[in-house]
C-alpha cells in the first residue's frame, strides 16, 4: 500500500474534476487542489475540442484564470462575463455543462459561446466582441440602484479591447463610482497577431519588466484601493513607496490598474482577485497576462495559436480537412482581388482584424503597404475606408457580413450619402453552420439594400464572384456590395478574367414557361434541383438568376411576371431583402394586379441555432424540395407540396 504521501496515490485517486458538480464545489476546494484542477480542466477542454473543434487556444490560454474566477467569486450570483465568448469551454465545464460539452456547436447542442438561455451562470450572451465591459457597467449600475451587493466581473481580451466599444464603456464607468472588476486577458494576440498602437502599449507594460509577484501586487493594491488600504493596512513604509505601473491608460481614464500579473500562476490569481472583490468603491482593471493555447503544444507553437480548429489527433494536433476540390469563395475573393490590384494599383484592402477569415492575408503578401488590418473595429474600418476613397482610391472592406452590422451609421453616413465608391466584400453572407445565428450574416441585404444608390450583388457561384469583384472595382461613382458565403463554392470552371457585370443585370439559367424562379446568390444550384424535379412534374420552370439585389432588373422581373404563371424570389438573407424589393417593385408598377402567384422565399423570421449547414437550409425551407414545394402550393398544388416537403 502506498502511504499517504506517496506521489503513486495522486494519480490513482477520483479526478477533482469529477467532484465538481457546480462552482460552488470549487469553493470549497482548498487553494492547494487548484492547480491539479486546472490540469484536468485543460486536458478536459482539449478532448472536447478533439472531438467537436471549435475554439481551442483562447480557452486553453485562461483555464487558470477560470478556475480561479470561479474560486474567489460567487458565481451566479456575482456576474461574470467574458467578451466574445468563444474562450467560456472551460467556463461550461465547470458551470454544470460538463455532460454535454462534446455536443458543442452541434444541432441542439451547446452553444460555442456564452448564451444566456443555455445557463444562468452565462449573464450576458456574447459572440461579437468588446461588448462586456458596457454589460457589466450595465450590470453594476442595476445592483446599485437595487442596493444589492454583488461583484460584476468582465473578462476582455487584448485584442477586444482594439473595439471603439470598450472605451466607451470605460469612458463611462472611469467617470462613475460603481464597483466593476475589469480583467483584461493580455495574450497578445486576436486571432491574428493584435495590431495598433494599444497592442504596442499594452506589450511594453507586460514586457518591461517582471510580472508582480503576491506581495507586489497586495503593496500596489494598497496603494491604490480605499477600502483594502483602510482594511489591510499594515506596515506604513508599504504604502508610501511608490511602485512602477504601466497602467497609466487605464488609471487616467479612472480605473484602479492592477497588474501585469502571470495569469498562470493561482497564487498570484487567487490572492489578487481575492483583495480586488474585497475593494471598495470604483472600476478596477486587473491587467492578466496568459498564452493563447496554454499547455498543448501543438496549439502553442501554430501561428494562430489553434484561435478556431477542426477536429484533431490530440497526440500529434492534425486536424481533419473537410474533403473539397471547389476552391472556397474566401480564397476566389482573395485572389480575384490581387489579380485585380496587380492591374489597378489604386486598389486597396481593408479588414477589421480578420486578414486570415477574409482572404487579406494572401493580398498583404503580394501588397503589404496597400493592407490595413485596423483592428478590431468595423466602425472605423468603414469610415476609414471612406476616407481613402476621396482621395481616389479604390477601397475594399472586407468584412463579415455579421460584423458589419456594427458599422452600420458609419456605411450610411460615411459612405452612402457621401456616394463614395467604398466596396463592401460580404463574406459568411447566409447562415454559416457551427457558429450559428451571431455569426450568420442574415441582414446584409436588408440593410444594405434599403440605401439609396448603393449596388448590392450576390454571387451565385464563385466565378459569378470574380466577375464581381472585376465589377466592384469598376464602380467608382458610389458605393457597392457583394456578397458570398462561408465555405467552398460549387465546382465550377473559373474564368481566366473577371469581367465587370451589366449593372442590374440578371441572367436567365433555364429557360421554361409556366414556374418561374428568381433567384439571388448560391441558393441557385438548389433552384436549379427544384426546376428539375418540378419538370419531372409536367412544369415547365424557368431559372433566373438575379445577380442584383439593388438596382433590381427590372426588365428581367417584367419578363418573368408576363410569360409565367408563378414567381417565387429564392435568397438566403432575412425578410425586408430581395423578395421585398421584388413586391415592391410588382406593386408600384401594378404587376400584382393580374392574378400573378408570387411567393418570396427568405430566412425564417427567427434566430436559427447552430447545426449542420444542410439541417439549417431544410430548417428554413430554402433546399430544392423546399423551393419545389413553395411553387406547387402556389398552384394550389399543396398535397404533392406537403409530399415533397416531407420528402
Ligand atoms: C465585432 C467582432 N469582430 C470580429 C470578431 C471576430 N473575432 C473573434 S475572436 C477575435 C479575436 C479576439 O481577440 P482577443 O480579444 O484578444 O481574444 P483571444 O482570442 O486572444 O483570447 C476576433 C477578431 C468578433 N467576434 N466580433
Amino acid at each position: 500500500m502506498p502511504d499517504s504521501k506517496s506521489p503513486l496515490l495522486d494519480q490513482v485517486k477520483t479526478p477533482l474534476l469529477d467532484q465538481i458538480k457546480t462552482p460552488a464545489d470549487i469553493r470549497r476546494l482548498p487553494e492547494k487542489d487548484l492547480p491539479q484542477l486546472a490540469r484536468e480542466l485543460r486536458q478536459e477542454t482539449i478532448d472536447v475540442v478533439s472531438v467537436t473543434g471549435g475554439h481551442l487556444g483562447a480557452g486553453l490560454g485562461v483555464v487558470e484564470l477560470t478556475v480561479a474566477l470561479h474560486h474567489v467569486f460567487n458565481t451566479p450570483e456575482d456576474r461574470l462575463i467574458w467578451d466574445v465568448g468563444h474562450q467560456a469551454y472551460p467556463h461550461k465545464i465547470l458551470t454544470v455543462r460538463r455532460d454535454r460539452m462534446r455536443t458543442l456547436r452541434q444541432g441542439g447542442g451547446l452553444s460555442g459561446f456564452t448564451k444566456r438561455a443555455e445557463s444562468e451562470y452565462d449573464p450576458f450572451g456574447a459572440a461579437h466582441s468588446s461588448t462586456s465591459i458596457s454589460a457589466g457597467l450595465g450590470m453594476a449600475v442595476a445592483r446599485d440602484l437595487d442596493g444589492g451587493t454583488r461583484n460584476v466581473v468582465c473578462v476582455i481580451g487584448d485584442g477586444a479591447m482594439s473595439a471603439g466599444m470598450a472605451y466607451e464603456a470605460m469612458n463611462n464607468a472611469g467617470a462613475r463610482h460603481e464597483r466593476l472588476v475589469v480583467i483584461l486577458n493580455d495574450n497578445d494576440m486576436s486571432i491574428a497577431p493584435p495590431v495598433g498602437a494599444l497592442s504596442h502599449y499594452l506589450a511594453r507594460i507586460s514586457s518591461s519588466g517582471t510580472y508582480l509577484h503576491i506581495r507586489e501586487a497586495a503593496k500596489q493594491l494598497a496603494k491604490r484601493l480605499p477600502k483594502f488600504w483602510e482594511e489591510k493596512a499594515a506596515r506604513a513604509e508599504e504604502y508610501t513607496r511608490t511602485y512602477w505601473t504601466g497602467g497609466t491608460l487605464f488609471e487616467e481614464l479612472g480605473f484602479y490598474y492592477v497588474g501585469p500579473i502571470d495569469g498562470h500562476d493561482l497564487n498570484v490569481l487567487l490572492s489578487v482577485l481575492k483583495n480586488v472583490r474585497d475593494a471598495g468603491q470604483g472600476p478596477v482593471l486587473v491587467h492578466v497576462v496568459t498564452k493563447k493555447g496554454k499547455g498543448y503544444p501543438p496549439a502553442e507553437s501554430s501561428a494562430d495559436k489553434y484561435h478556431g480548429v477542426n477536429r484533431f489527433n490530440v497526440i500529434t494536433g492534425d486536424q481533419v480537412k473537410a474533403k473539397s476540390n471547389a476552391p472556397s469563395y474566401t480564397s476566389v475573393f482573395a485572389k480575384s482581388l490581387i489579380e485585380e490590384a496587380r492591374r489597378d494599383p489604386k486598389i486597396v484592402a481593408v479588414t477589421a482584424a480578420m486578414p486570415s477569415g477574409t482572404g487579406l492575408d494572401l493580398f498583404e503578401k503580394e501588397f503589404p503597404t496597400r493592407t490595413f488590418d485596423v483592428g478590431i473595429a468595423e466602425q472605423h474600418a468603414v469610415t476609414f475606408a471612406a476616407g481613402l476613397a476621396t482621395e481616389g482610391y479604390k477601397p475594399f472592406c472586407a468584412i463579415y457580413s455579421t460584423f458589419l452590422q456594427r458599422g452600420y451609421d458609419q456605411i450610411v453616413h460615411d459612405v452612402a450619402i457621401q456616394r463614395l465608391p467604398v466596396r463592401f466584400a460580404l463574406d459568411r453572407a447566409g447562415l454559416v453552420g457551427a457558429d450559428g445565428p451571431t455569426h450568420a450574416g442574415s441582414f446584409d441585404l436588408a440593410y444594405l439594400g434599403c440605401l439609396p444608390d448603393f449596388v448590392l450583388m450576390a454571387a451565385a457561384d464563385e466565378a459569378e464572384l470574380k466577375h464581381m469583384v472585376a465589377t466592384a472595382v469598376a464602380i467608382d461613382d458610389r458605393p457597392s456590395a457583394f456578397r458570398y458565403p462561408r465555405g467552398e463554392g460549387v465546382g465550377v470552371d473559373m474564368p481566366a478574367q473577371g469581367v465587370p457585370l451589366e449593372i442590374g443585370r440578371g441572367r436567365v439559367v433555364r429557360e421554361g414557361s409556366k414556374i418561374a424562379l428568381l433567384s439571388l446568390g448560391t441558393r441557385l444550384a438548389e433552384c436549379l434541383k427544384a426546376a428539375e424535379q418540378l419538370a419531372a412534374m409536367g412544369l415547365s420552370t424557368t431559372v433566373a438568376d438575379a445577380r442584383f439585389a439593388k438596382p433590381l432588373d427590372e426588365a428581367l422581373i417584367r419578363r418573368l411576371v408576363k410569360n409565367h404563371e408563378v414567381l417565387v424570389t429564392v435568397e438566403e438573407g432575412s425578410i425586408g431583402g430581395f423578395g421585398a424589393h421584388v413586391l415592391q417593385f410588382l406593386a408600384g408598377a401594378g404587376l400584382l394586379d393580374r392574378g400573378l402567384k408570387v411567393r418570396t422565399m427568405t430566412l425564417p423570421d427567427t434566430f436559427i441555432d447552430h447545426d449542420k449547414p444542410e439541417v439549417m437550409y431544410e430548417t428554413a425551407g430554402l433546399g430544392a424540395n423546399g423551393i419545389a414545394a413553395t411553387a406547387l402550393a402556389a398552384l394550389g398544388m399543396e398535397k404533392v407540396a406537403a409530399d415533397l416537403g416531407r420528402a
